[in-house]
């Protein structure tokens, strides 16, 4: 099970984690094997400060347009000196009663200039470059955006999926994912990946909207590519356990999901997404450009794993051990 390998000071050691010190060939390597890499303190402080503060100032301009809401806003900000408590507030103060701010200012922050800079860094890019095997001319940057992962809510969660099923035009990109404020833990919703699972050929899913038959269809809810958890079983689950400054990077069709914030305090990520549009089939310029749309799907289908058409030698064997479908026939 997930993060059993501890070394003497506690912090989990995967083969899969790097520090400071990398070589590209180890990186790459270690990415092809998992399907992800977790490079420990990445991101520097100062730029880390800055991105965070630049979000809270998006939500809180977000919250501050909306008269009825200005007075609340500003005494839960001024109780609060910490950034992400201060964008709990925010968002626990919108949750309940304007999902469609949140939502809007969500969209804004790929526009954002002072959010871009985090990945404004020679490290990252080339760290980015290398993975995906790219030239500097073709890297394109699709994101920041934020996970919000609110304690005990479920809304805001992914069943397990494959980011290739929601970019299907794609054939080269890699995730980006980073806590912000406050480190990730099983405890707290840290996501977790299928070690491996991008070897997988030929995963499907169902496509629905809502998280379980409750908020099945329900407005504001996100969309699903659901892989049904039995074509993973058997591979080792990671949770991404990770402190801010740390940096996860994975593959396209790693599946993964979110799971539920069990503590008292929100928890939130950094996300985006480095393609490469060189050999896609689409001339168009939106990552996530889709043919898909309108399928029926539900939470939790079940169905097996293995795809079964039966060979000549199979089909043998079930007519002799089943008499009745032979005399049928
Ligand atoms: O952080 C999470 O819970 C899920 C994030 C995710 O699905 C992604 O970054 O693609
Ligand atoms: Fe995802």
């Amino acid at each position: 099970m997930a993060q059993t390998a501890r070394s003497e000071n506690g912090v989990p050691s995967f083969s899969f984690c790097f520090n400071r010190r990398f070589s590209s060939e180890e990186l790459a390597s270690s990415f092809q094997t998992y399907g992800l890499v977790v490079l420990r303190d990445f991101f520097s402080r100062e730029k880390l400060a800055s991105f965070q503060k630049t979000l809270v100032h998006l939500f809180h301009l977000q919250g501050m347009k909306i008269g009825e809401y200005r007075q609340l806003l500003q005494a839960a900000i001024q109780s609060e000196s910490d950034d992400g408590k201060r964008l709990s507030k925010i968002n626990e103060i919108l949750e309940p009663r304007d999902k469609e701010a949140l939502y809007q200012v969500q969209k804004m922050l790929p526009s954002s200039l002072g959010l871009k800079s985090l990945f404004w860094d020679e490290s990252f890019q080339s760290v980015c470059r290398s993975l995906l095997g790219s030239e500097e001319a073709t890297c394109l940057l699709d994101g920041p955006a934020l996970f919000v992962n609110r304690p005990r809510t479920e809304r805001l969660l992914y069943k397990w999926h494959s980011e290739a099923h929601y970019y299907p035009k794609r054939r080269r990109f890699l995730n980006i994912w980073f806590p912000l404020f406050d480190s990730k833990s099983e405890h707290n919703g840290a996501m977790s990946v299928k070690l491996g699972s991008h070897h997988l050929h030929d995963v499907p899913f169902a496509e629905y909207r809502g998280y379980n038959k409750d908020s099945q269809d329900k407005a504001n809810y996100f969309i699903q590519y659901e892989v049904p958890e039995n074509f993973v079983a058997g591979l080792p689950e990671f949770y991404t356990e990770a402190s801010p400054g740390d940096l996860v990077i994975f593959h396209r069709k790693l599946i993964h999901r979110s799971n539920p914030n069990f503590s008292d305090e929100y928890s939130f990520a950094g996300v985006a997404r480095v393609w490469d549009p060189s050999q896609d089939l689409t001339l168009a310029g939106n990552l996530a450009v889709t043919p898909y749309g309108g399928d029926i799907g539900r939470p939790d289908l079940v169905v097996a794993a293995e795809t079964e058409i039966p060979t000549e030698t199979t089909k043998g064997t079930f007519v002799n051990s089943c008499p009745e479908v032979l005399h049928e026939s």
